[in-house]
């Protein structure tokens, strides 16, 4: 293990904390809020994460390593599994669970799934009940929620906030979860945000972009890598990606009629590179046919899902 405490004379306490919970309830938005900057990419589709992004808070003498999971769900192919698989092994590995759930709905049957893994679980559980900013019944909601882990006999407790509009009770929240670490030296240094590579964070950022524009199945069948990142001597970053579809047929429909759709997809996801990088980017975007990647194994690895 890495050694990474700053002082070595006062005891450093750090953890693992996994978000988990049903595809779209705003696990993804609610790292970044308590991270105060994007790390995570997050948009109104179902099943936007697909990997276990880890996102770093250091404060003081206590960092605590979120791991955001991908969406627990059925898995439909190779992908839907890889996604699966992510959140079993954080939830093997961390030492304490956010549990996220939508406060506008009652539970579904993928609610109960999650709780299924959690209730027995011998880790310390935060309920989260989020969106309550558009919820008409969010204590009646989270009664029903509540009741999924009725017979858990391990730490759990619970709060309803707005992972999007309510940065005083995320930090709240945050504080709750720092009290929880247990001692330990840090993980990662202390300025890190992220585990990522730049590249793959931009590669997330081209995706969200992607999948808010594309309808239909495509959002789901694309994937997004950057291949080259470079720095003019202006300062203009300059990054070349990629869009991956699994069929012919879909290039076309992800390029638009006249390049159109291609170029929005570009222009919105270099804003939101602009915005975090506080420098110009060029993105140059290209199309590419991987056949079938997302039940080809190989090809899973090759797009960074191993
Ligand atoms: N009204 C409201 N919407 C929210 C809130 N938090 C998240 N959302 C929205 O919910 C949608 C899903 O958010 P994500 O953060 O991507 O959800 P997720 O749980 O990470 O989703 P997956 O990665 O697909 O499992 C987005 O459109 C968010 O803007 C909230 O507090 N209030
Ligand atoms: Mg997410």
């Amino acid at each position: 293990m890495t050694d990474f405490s700053s002082t070595g004379e006062q005891q450093t306490h750090s953890g693992f904390i996994a978000i988990i919970g049903k595809p779209n309830v705003g696990k993804s938005t609610l790292l970044n809020s308590f991270l105060g900057t994007k790390v995570a990419p997050t948009s109104p589709r179902p099943q936007t994460t697909r990997r276990g992004v880890r996102g770093i808070h250091t404060s003081g003498e206590r960092q605590i390593v979120f791991v955001d999971t991908p969406g627990m769900h059925k898995a439909k192919d190779a992908l839907g599994k890889y996604m699966n698989h992510e959140v079993h092994s954080a939830l093997a590995d961390v030492d304490a669970v956010v549990w996220v759930v939508d406060l506008r709905h009652p539970p579904t049957d993928e609610d109960q799934l999650v709780a299924r893994q959690i209730r027995e679980l011998p880790k310390p559980v935060f309920m989260v009940g989020n969106k309550t900013d558009a919820a008409k019944y969010p204590d009646e909601a989270m009664k029903l929620y509540r009741a999924l882990l009725e017979g858990r006999e391990h730490d759990t407790s619970e709060t309803m906030l707005s992972a999007q509009n309510n940065p005083a009770a995320v930090a709240t929240l945050r504080e709750q979860l720092l009290d929880a670490l247990p001692e330990n030296p840090f993980f990662f240094p202390q300025g890190a945000a992220s585990d990522q590579t730049r590249e793959q964070w931009a590669a997330e950022i081209i995706r969200e972009e992607a999948m808010k524009k594309l309808r239909d199945e495509l959002p789901y069948a694309v994937a997004t890598r950057v291949n080259s990142w470079t720095e003019r001597q202006d300062g203009l970053q300059r990054i070349e990606g990629e869009i991956v579809v699994e069929k012919n047929a879909h290039k076309g429909m992800v390029i638009g009629a006249g390049g159109k759709q291609l170029r929005e997809i570009g222009q919105a996801a270099r804003k939101q590179l602009e915005v975090f990088l506080s420098r110009k980017v060029y993105l140059g975007l290209e199309v590419i046919v991987i056949n079938n990647w997302r039940e080809d194994e190989e090809a899973l690895r090759e797009l960074g899902y191993e």
